[in-house]
């Protein structure tokens, strides 16, 4: 199926032109035939000759239904563009055009209507040339009459023609149907109605609902009047749901795939042609069916940013139309560059943003999100409309790796945190001697690393993370029966850590000279002095029962606190005092330094 949108001035035959090529009434509204004029959108559809089928979502042309118009255009990539050849060309025939390139529609084809009440050859050629200066380009042309139906089948194979121009939609990506009509039918509860782009839907789906704390669930699927298990893009469809409260949603909304867009409030956009310096501070952003008033920010000589009524699901790359609606003026198309974008604080902040959106076109480009982000998550990137290719192989290129667990970074600022954090780690040794090392969290907080799981994935031998802490490794390089004689002291001098093992059991243990420089050098013990040992992580624990002594404190009561001997007890002392742990006073007694 493919779907277009008519466009043009109000009374120049659209409706009479699908009518007559569908058979199906586009005004749907009793007020519509009454007066003999479309007010909302209209929707019909037909058969092609090469057995295709296309789908019209008709517009009003009158200047005070130009909203409604955009909520059906915005979300169609092909327009019916559709001129009188009595009338020529007009306003809303104007301004509906500069909407189809503000929104960068590229597809189109020109009806010359009323053909039967006056030569179209005048309207045919103001037409053209106005079509031709827009993102539509050179369009082909029928004359026809909605009256007599000559030109009718020219305009079908026209039709068969633009189908077959059209590019193949993505099924494969994410759903975001932006809701045209929604409605109740009696015994079925809400439907829904909209144009769907991309991606499938399947009767029994979850979708997101922005607002909604819980997904809903696709009941029925309609398309082309039928109900259908399954439809899939492009398409019209009519989507039932279930339990979803007919007030709960409306034009505007949209119903997505669950956690693949991010909703946003403020975001920073390109605008096309030649923006005007005089753009008023607040307009009317148009996008899918959406239209939300904001407050526009320059930036640089074409960029802005928007800060929405409410937020909306809006990907890097969309397309968006800015109105004022109080001037009945399109002012203009954007070009959405970022959905996410910093705060401007500081000083200088708006003008360093310009200079950063003046490189950007708004084609999602990892490396260039992940350059200005520096560190993100997969899925936020991928909810912003940045692809990130998740499954290993061939196209998962190494920006695409998670640094640690769906943590993406910049390869550069990651390389300059691991030194970082090399150095933190030296200066928190040397600050803290006694420490066995620097806290994860502590850590975390001087990189300013939004995640733990990003500290432990940059440390990197001989560093090695014990207990929460950073610090040099390891006794993981110690030969085996050095490991277990170690073992076996943890198990006995657990419990009384400052006693140190004599010589005779070290011998026993099997921890010679050497076995015991292994052991100091790996961390795994604490040397006093030849022959006394100590477990590494005791000297907190002795400062502290120090600290808890009358101060200051002679030497027997420190042996007596810390329920050791002389043995262990002078050197002890002596290595607190070197890390400045303590300090001697010259009567030999000592205090804590604090
Ligand atoms: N003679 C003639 N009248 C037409 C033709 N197309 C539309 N009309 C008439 O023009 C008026 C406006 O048509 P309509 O389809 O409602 O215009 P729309 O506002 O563009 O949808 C109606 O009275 C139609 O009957 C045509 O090809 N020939
Ligand atoms: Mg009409």
């Amino acid at each position: 199926m493919f779907v277009v949108a008519t466009a043009g001035h109000v009374d120049h035959g659209k409706s009479t032109l699908v009518r007559a090529l569908t058979g199906m009434e586009p005004d749907r509204w009793a007020e519509e035939r009454r007066r003999g004029m479309t007010i909302d959108l209209g929707f019909a559809w037909t058969t092609l000759p090469s057995g295709g089928t296309v789908a019209f979502v008709d517009v009003p042309g009158h200047e005070r239904f130009v909203p409604n118009m955009l909520a059906g255009v915005g979300p169609v990539p092909a327009a019916l563009i559709v001129v009188a050849a009595d009338e020529g060309w007009m306003p809303q025939s104007a301004e509906h055009l500069a909407a189809l390139d503000a929104l960068g529609v590229a597809y189109g084809l020109l009806a010359v209507t009323r053909a039967d009440l006056a030569d179209p050859g005048p309207a045919t050629a103001r037409a053209r040339a106005e079509i031709a200066a827009t993102s539509l380009g050179a369009v082909p042309a029928v004359a026809v009459s909605g009256l007599t139906g000559a030109g009718l089948p020219e305009l079908r194979a026209a039709l068969d023609r633009l189908a077959a121009d059209l590019p193949a939609p993505v099924l494969e990506d994410p759903v975001r149907l932006w809701v045209d009509r929604s409605f109740t039918v009696r015994g079925s509860g809400t439907v829904v109605t909209g144009t769907l782009g991309a991606g499938r839907l399947r009767v029994g789906d979850e979708l997101e609902l922005a607002g909604a704390d819980e997904p809903v669930r696709v009941r029925g699927l309609h398309s082309l009047g039928e109900a259908r298990p399954e439809a899939a893009a492009v398409a019209r469809v009519a989507v039932n749901l279930r339990g979803t409260p007919r007030d709960r949603l409306g034009r505007g909304d949209a119903l997505l795939t669950p956690g693949r867009f991010h909703h946003t409030d403020l975001v920073d956009v390109r605008l096309a042609g030649d923006p005007a310096a005089d753009l008023p501070a607040t307009l009317t952003l148009h996008v899918g069916s959406a239209a939300v008033p904001v407050r526009v920010r320059p930036l640089g000589p074409d960029t802005v940013r928007l800060r929405l009524a409410r937020p909306l699901p809006l990907l890097v790359g969309d397309r968006a139309l800015l109105r004022d609606p109080g001037r009945h003026h399109v002012s203009g198309g954007v070009r959405v560059l970022d959905v996410a974008p910093p705060p401007l604080a500081r000083r200088g902040a708006a003008a360093a943003r310009a200079q950063v959106l003046a490189e950007l076109d708004g084609r999602p480009d990892l490396a260039g999100e992940l350059r200005r982000r520096r560190l993100v998550r997969a899925g936020a990137l991928i909810r912003m409309g940045v692809p990130v290719p998740t499954a290993p192989g061939r196209d998962r290129t190494a920006l695409a790796q998670p640094v640690a667990g769906d943590w993406l970074a910049d390869p550069a600022y990651w390389r300059m945190l691991a030194g970082r954090l090399t150095e933190e780690v030296a200066r928190h040794a040397r600050e803290h001697p006694l420490e066995p090392g620097m806290p994860v969290d502590a850590l975390r907080q001087r990189l300013a690393l939004p995640d733990r799981v990003l500290v432990e994935a940059l440390v990197r031998p001989p560093l090695r993370i014990h207990s929460g802490r950073v610090g040099a490794a390891s006794t993981a390089a110690l030969p085996e029966p050095v490991a277990r004689a170690v073992q076996r002291v943890r198990a006995e001098y657990g419990d009384r850590p400052f006693r140190a093992p004599e010589a005779d059991r070290l011998v026993d243990l099997g921890l010679g000279p050497r076995e015991i420089g292994a052991a100091v050098r790996a961390g795994a013990l604490l040397r006093l002095a030849d022959n006394v040992v100590l477990l590494p992580d005791v000297l907190d624990d002795a400062v502290r029962v120090l600290a808890g002594l009358p101060q200051p404190f002679t030497l027997s009561a420190a042996r007596q606190a810390l329920d050791t001997t002389r043995r262990v007890a002078v050197p002890l002392l002596e290595l607190l005092d070197r890390r400045g742990a303590t300090r001697r006073l010259p009567d030999d007694a000592r205090i804590v330094v604090t």
